[in-house]
């Protein structure tokens, strides 16, 4: 199956600019404030690896059986995966702010560029709201319009419960390792990263594809939320053995006092000189202390037991995905294609 390239995706993208900046147009908005919003859009949406975006429109194409989309289809499922990259591109200014990130695609934060600051919060809103002009505009005469915009809003609300646990469970001013829990995690990563980087990419293909049922939503639901759930750890483990010119930002897990993977396997097998460790050096907003914690992880060799977890949900996934079934109009390959791409990642 054919597969779209990040050139031809990005190529989308300036026409949507475009139509966003002709909305601007029609509050006669002033040209410093369009060419700010303009900036905002450029710099936050375009750059990343694109996978969720891409994905809308590889998923569209494996339903729908065509090697090669028309234009308009093309156009149409990769705006639909341009809505989940403006989604992403809100997260993340965001999330930035709240997790006093310093770098994100190898380039200062955004709300750390001169003369942006907190502006940076109402930029992630605009961000927002640029999905629901591109709806309105391209699929406001489709009957699944209303689907697409319950899609986007029960997925935004999955993600900002998801952050909110992210961040109650990791205060800054109180460390409490005893707090964490495998479970605690599974249920934060699910919700802050699985729903919208796995489930609704898939889930507006669908849509679109015409295919869509309560029934192979849910199956598609039941496979996406583990492959999430591996994707999302990930990233925790990149965030302390990843390379940050690679990765293109730079961890902040252990000193944001995070629940994240490795934290949670490091109190699973820590001897009590070594928990003692961790008790006095997590959370703490100084290299030296990072560094003990990272000594702690390198004893525990958490990174083999990683290798291992990595190996064993990908056996667990690929079971999944084998016993599904595509008489309800969901295919294999789908769910195939997404772990390929992830798997043993990088970055
Ligand atoms: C990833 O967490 C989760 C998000 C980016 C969702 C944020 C949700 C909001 C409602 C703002 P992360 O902090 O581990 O990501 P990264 O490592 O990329 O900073
Ligand atoms: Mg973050
Ligand atoms: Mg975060
Ligand atoms: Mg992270």
């Amino acid at each position: 199956m054919g597969k779209t390239t990040l050139k031809e995706f990005e190529a989308v993208f300036p026409l949507l600019v475009d139509e966003l900046m002709g909305a601007l147009e029609s509050y006669k908005i002033s040209p410093e404030a369009a060419a700010w919003y303009r900036r905002v859009l450029e710099h936050n949406t375009v750059g990343g690896k694109c996978n969720r975006g891409m994905s809308v429109v590889d998923t569209y194409s494996i339903l729908t059986g065509k090697d090669k989309l028309d234009d308009t289809e093309y156009l149409r499922s990769a705006i639909l995966g341009w809505c989940t990259e403006l989604l992403q591109a809100y997260f993340l200014v965001a999330d930035d702010i709240m997790d006093s990130s310093k770098t994100r695609r190898g380039s200062p934060c955004w709300y750390l560029h001169e003369g942006v600051g907190m502006i940076a919060i109402n930029d992630a809103f605009m961000l927002e709201a640029a999905i629901y002009v591109l709806l309105k505009k391209h699929f406001r005469q489709e009957s699944y319009y209303v689907d697409l915009l319950e899609l986007f809003h029960e997925t935004t609300f999955q993600t900002e419960l998801g952050q909110l646990l992210d961040l109650i469970t990791a205060p800054e001013d109180r460390v409490d390792l005893s707090k964490f829990s495998l479970e605690k995690h599974s249920f934060i990563v699910i919700f802050k990263t699985a729903y919208y980087s796995f489930y609704l990419p898939v889930a507006l293909a669908m849509y679109m594809a015409g295919i869509a049922t309560p029934e192979n939503l849910k199956q598609a639901q039941d496979v996406l939320i583990p492959l999430g759930e591996y994707f999302q750890i990930q990233d925790d483990y990149l965030d302390c053995y990843g390379d940050p010119e690679h990765i293109g930002k730079i961890g902040t897990d252990i000193k944001d006092n995070k629940c994240g993977w490795l934290i949670n396997q490091a109190l699973a097998i820590a001897t009590p000189e070594q928990r003692e460790i961790l008790d006095s050096n997590y959370g703490k907003k100084d290299d030296e202390a990072e560094a003990r914690v990272k000594k702690v992880f390198v004893e525990l060799d958490l990174e083999k037991r990683y290798q291992d977890y990595e190996e064993a949900v990908v056996g667990k996934i690929r079971k999944m995905i084998d016993n599904v079934d595509e008489s309800s109009g969901l295919k294999k390959e789908v769910l195939t294609s997404f772990l390929n791409k992830i798997y043993k990642r990088s970055k």
